[in-house]
């Protein structure tokens, strides 16, 4: 698999990716992008999305792994700095529609914590 940009013309994500549905992002290197989630469970809800595109975790291949798989502690620490209220993060993949996946574009939703009682479930 190659860690190149590669995109499906009629997935949501890659349209974001491609700068044709307008996102707010978060973090963007070469091989990831973050961004807000458009739902907002709490404040500063992100997705995490490999660039090219893969459906879920289980067409991942090691060096894609590597490259996310990397990158989304970072991405949780400078989230959770650039906010001192954080005080905790939900880290959720849903692989399949079974499993509540909506977006069959592989993703990593950061679902920041503020209080022991928000409203998130
Ligand atoms: P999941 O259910 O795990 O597949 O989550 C998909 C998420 O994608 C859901 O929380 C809403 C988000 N989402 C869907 N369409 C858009 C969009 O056009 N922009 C943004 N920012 N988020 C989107």
């Amino acid at each position: 698999m190659t860690l190149e940009p590669h995109y499906d013309d009629d997935c949501v994500f890659c349209k974001i990716l491609k700068g044709d549905i307008p996102s707010y992002t978060v973090y963007e290197d070469n091989i990831v992008k973050a961004f807000l989630d458009i739902s907002q469970g709490t404040t500063g809800h992100t997705l995490v999305i490999p660039k090219t595109h893969v459906q879920d975790i289980f067409a991942y291949d090691e060096d894609l792994a590597a490259a996310v798989f990397t990158r989304i502690p970072k991405i949780a620490r400078a989230i959770k700095a650039a906010d001192p209220t954080i005080l905790g993060m939900n880290i959720v993949n849903n692989n399949g529609e079974v499993a509540y996946q909506s977006v069959l574009h592989s993703h990593f939703h950061l679902i920041p914590r503020y209080t022991d009682h928000d409203d998130f479930k």
